[in-house]
């Protein structure tokens, strides 16, 4: 932490390079003694309010943000456009709404920082009615970059994290040509954000929507809106989270919340989109990289240390399949269905008791 303090030469910095974050828990400082006592000492010297876990930090060399200086065309720039992408001076459009293009815009340096937060400010919109526009597009941190490829523009089988806003039903069109119907409780509703994690060897499946390789999602209603449309990417000590916000309340929603999720250092942001036969226009306004400062202790650095991450994997990922999940519910409409009936009979028990009591009694009495 004071290491990053020092070198990131933000520390004396206005406000405006940090954030402050105010949610989840408070750090135990006063469990690690001295050390927490000088890394305080160092965080007040930083920054004015030490009551919060984290701060985060503006990492420009990560982040594309207007007026997007020199972005496709200087060597200089830190990112690298490819594709039918184009930037404007209001936006990188990454497809325009015609049929059949891809762009993509990558960033030339890997990454390597361990805990962070990708602040994406994107619009969709097109002339296409609702469920007549396509594909959407999909923000990546990857080991590969500037590849093309069916998934949302990028390669298929690739390796790190895809965080896709899905705006075409691919699957419910093909359900519906075939006159079958989803049960309620696994139809999603589009657009779709979704997150998968790619270890080189798993296929996106286009036709279903990603959903044998989803880790979790959630609907947002985000095209042709008047108010600005945001996604939120956070990686700390290996939870991923995904949030909107959509609404132009300044809120976020949470979208996915998933803990070890293993993501090594040093792979490569990037944001691509399609258009197929139905296409939209795909626009990044900005993305925002921040670091995240986490107080760590020394056994977590040195657990972490030894568990160095080289593919990415998802723990226990078997419990995040959606047919699981199927399971699992019916495995609880079975505990629900026994409870009630043990209930039931219990009830019906009770009642024979006192129906008898009550008889017996009436019986004793006419006997005296
Ligand atoms: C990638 O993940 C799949 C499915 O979880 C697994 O079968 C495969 O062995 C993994 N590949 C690598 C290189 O780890
Ligand atoms: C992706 O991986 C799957 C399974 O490992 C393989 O069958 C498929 O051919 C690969 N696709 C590409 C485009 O490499
Ligand atoms: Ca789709």
């Amino acid at each position: 932490m004071a290491a990053a303090c020092r070198s990131s030469s933000h520390c004396g910095e206005s406000n405006s390079a940090f954030r402050f974050i105010s949610r989840g828990k408070t750090m135990p400082f006063k469990s690690h003694g001295t050390l927490a006592l000088l890394l305080l000492l160092t965080l007040s010297l930083c920054f004015a309010d030490d009551d919060h876990e984290m701060e985060e930090f503006l990492k420009r060399e990560y982040s594309l943000s207007k007026p997007y200086q020199g972005v496709g065309s200087a060597s200089s720039s830190h990112w690298e456009l490819m594709g039918d992408a184009m930037v404007t001076t209001e936006q990188v459009r990454l497809t325009p709404d015609m049929q059949s293009r891809q762009g993509a815009v990558w960033s030339r340096m890997p990454c390597h920082l361990k805990d962070w937060e990708m602040q994406v400010h994107f619009k969709i919109h097109g002339k296409g009615k609702k469920n007549l526009n396509g594909d959407g597009l999909a923000i990546w941190y990857t080991k590969e970059r500037m590849q093309k490829g069916p998934v949302f523009g990028n390669m298929d089988n690739f390796t790190g994290l895809g965080v896709f806003v899905d705006t075409y039903p691919n699957e419910e069109k093909q359900l519906a040509a075939q006159k079958k119907r989803y049960t309620p409780r696994t139809q999603r509703i589009f657009p779709f954000v979704l997150a998968m994690v790619g270890n080189g060897s798993i296929s996106y499946d286009h036709e279903r929507d990603g959903r044998p390789t989803e880790l979790g999602g959630c609907n947002a209603m985000v095209r042709n809106l008047k108010h600005d449309t945001f996604l939120f990417i956070r990686y700390i000590r290996r939870r991923l989270t995904v949030m909107i916000d959509i609404d132009g309340q300044h809120e976020w929603r949470d979208c996915l919340d998933i803990p070890g999720v293993r993501l090594p250092e040093g792979f490569y942001f990037g944001a691509t989109s399609i258009t197929g036969d139905l296409s939209d226009n795909h626009d990044i306004i900005s993305l925002k990289l921040y670091q995240l400062t986490v107080l760590r202790s020394k056994k977590e650095e040195e657990e972490e240390e030894e568990d160095k991450i080289t593919i990415p994997s998802v723990d226990n990922i078997h419990l995040l399949r959606l047919d699981q999940v199927e399971e699992k519910m019916s495995g609880l409409a079975i505990f629900f269905t026994v409870l009630f009936s043990m209930l039931g009979c219990i009830f019906l028990i009770v009642i024979g008791l006192v129906v008898y009591s009550h008889w017996n009694e009436n019986r004793r009495k006419r006997f005296y």
